[in-house]
């Protein structure tokens, strides 16, 4: 087969999380009221804000906006995790990040599978935060085999997705036919199912144990469990959620709201309870599935992530028990020690920052000026801030914590195991620090390059 025939995975990525919010929000109609709350406060956002969105218009970041987002999924066995890193490979994701969750009382570690070279970012850069549940957390050793015996019944993944992922990988891509079939069967991995598999004893069983070990044990297969548009203002959507009729988690995660945003801010409206049909003609409820919204900032260094985990630990008691605006000034006056300016943020090498050359620099013929800073004086250079893509272990405890009623346990701490999670993976997942690394190295190497050439 000739590889003209091929359909670039960025394509084939950007048709499946369109697929996959079209099918969110039929499933959870409160998810497209927050879409449209979403819609709304962004296109306020830039009306009032006309620096904002040249600034966005001129970093690409305008024509992702609409189709930006992040979903969530919990998988119990490592077969499973290993063909789905299959699977999101057939649509250009990888594993990036490892995040270990026992800390925060969850017994799960978990990776993001997310396009990684700037093409596929700026196109579509959908993310599947997957979690893998940690069984031998559990410490009841009756439980922990009934929890795995019901998980090696179930195969998660329909005949036809499994067909194409290897026809992907042995013809290197997919043909356009074949990817829209690909998206349709890779879908039906993530829907929900209102029957469960096991009888209502059981899923109390587990459910006493830990939340969240009752929602990845007793389906049939890893349902999404939330999908995050990204805003331009999460404070104003979190205090429009309530009048738009949906329940907000009571804090926003994350940093304050900053003149230069950082990492990544985050909050949702609380798990539905959903009639579900258990084993033995009993009906029950499950609440696993809620939405979230994100706003993304800079992607800090591992100098401003260290500051950020700093200033975040130091803000812990005094936040403690606050109610969100309570909490937010007090985390800003922890924060007010991070530096909030660009210039500041760069020479101080506590984030990333992408070079660009002004339309002076590429005409430019002056001497043989190797200092970023004096050519960014100069005007020839730009610099522009690279947007953190990923995940925050802290806020992501907060977000499960919140769709898990609280539950909380602290006997999974201290159990960060990243050598088992590559293990069930079947490969290791990329340092994040070095990607957003590799991004500024490589854009001041060119720079430079074009620069020396110009005046040499
Ligand atoms: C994942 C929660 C983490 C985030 O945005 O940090 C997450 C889950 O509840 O399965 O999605
Ligand atoms: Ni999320």
């Amino acid at each position: 087969m000739s590889t003209t025939s091929l359909v670039s995975p960025d394509d084939i990525r950007d048709r499946f999380s369109k697929a996959m919010s079209a099918m969110y929000q039929a499933e959870v109609p409160q998810y497209e009221t927050l879409l449209k709350l979403v819609e709304e406060v962004n296109r306020e956002t830039l009306e009032r804000d006309s620096a904002l969105a040249e600034r966005l218009a001129a970093h690409d970041e305008l024509n992702r906006l609409g189709v930006e987002r992040h979903g969530a999924i919990r998988v119990g066995t490592a077969e499973e995790l290993a063909m789905l890193r299959r699977l999101f490979a057939v649509m250009g994701m990888h594993p990036v990040g490892y995040y270990d969750l026992s800390e925060a009382g969850v017994p799960v570690h978990s990776t993001a599978f997310r396009p990684i070279d700037d093409a596929g970012l700026s196109r579509n850069p959908f993310r599947v935060f997957t979690s893998l549940l940690r069984l031998e957390l559990i410490e009841s050793p009756t439980l922990r085999e009934r929890a795995a015996a019901i998980l090696a019944e179930r195969d998660i993944f329909t005949a036809g997705a499994r067909e194409l992922i290897a026809l992907s990988e042995s013809q290197g891509g997919l043909s356009d036919e074949q990817a829209d079939r690909f998206v349709a069967e890779a879908l039906e991995t993530f829907r929900w199912h209102r029957n469960a598999t096991v009888d209502l004893d059981t899923y109390e069983a587990l459910h006493a144990e830990h939340r969240l070990i009752a929602d990845v044990v007793c389906f049939r297969g890893p349902h999404i469990n939330h999908l995050t548009p990204r805003t331009l203002d999460i404070d104003e959507v979190q205090k429009r959620m309530p009048a738009a009729g949906m329940n907000a988690k009571d804090i926003i995660e994350g940093p304050p709201r900053r003149h230069c945003p950082i990492l990544l801010r985050q909050t949702s409206f609380k798990a539905l309870e959903e009639p579900t049909h258990f084993k033995g003609e009993r009906q029950g409820t499950h609440t696993a599935r809620f939405g979230e919204i994100e706003q993304r900032g800079v992607a800090l260094t591992g100098k401003g992530r260290a500051l950020y985990d700093r200033l975040l630990g130091a803000s812990r008691e005094k936040t403690q028990g606050l109610a969100n605006e309570a909490h937010q000034q007090a985390l800003a006056e922890v924060f007010a020690e991070f530096p909030d300016d660009e210039a500041t943020l760069r020479r101080e090498e506590l984030a990333f920052f992408e070079y660009r050359l002004t339309d002076a620099g590429r005409a430019a013929d002056a001497g043989h000026e190797t200092n970023l800073d004096a050519l960014i004086a100069q005007g020839l250079v730009t610099a522009r801030p690279i947007t953190y893509e990923d995940f925050l272990p802290v806020s992501a405890a907060g977000i499960f914590q919140s769709n898990l009623g609280g539950a909380q346990n602290d006997a999974y701490a201290g159990h960060a195991n990243r050598e088992a999670f590559e293990a069930a993976l079947g490969a290791s997942v990329t340092d994040e620090l070095a990607l957003y690394a590799e991004r500024e190295a490589a854009s001041k190497e060119k720079v430079l390059k074009r620069l020396d050439r110009a005046t040499a």
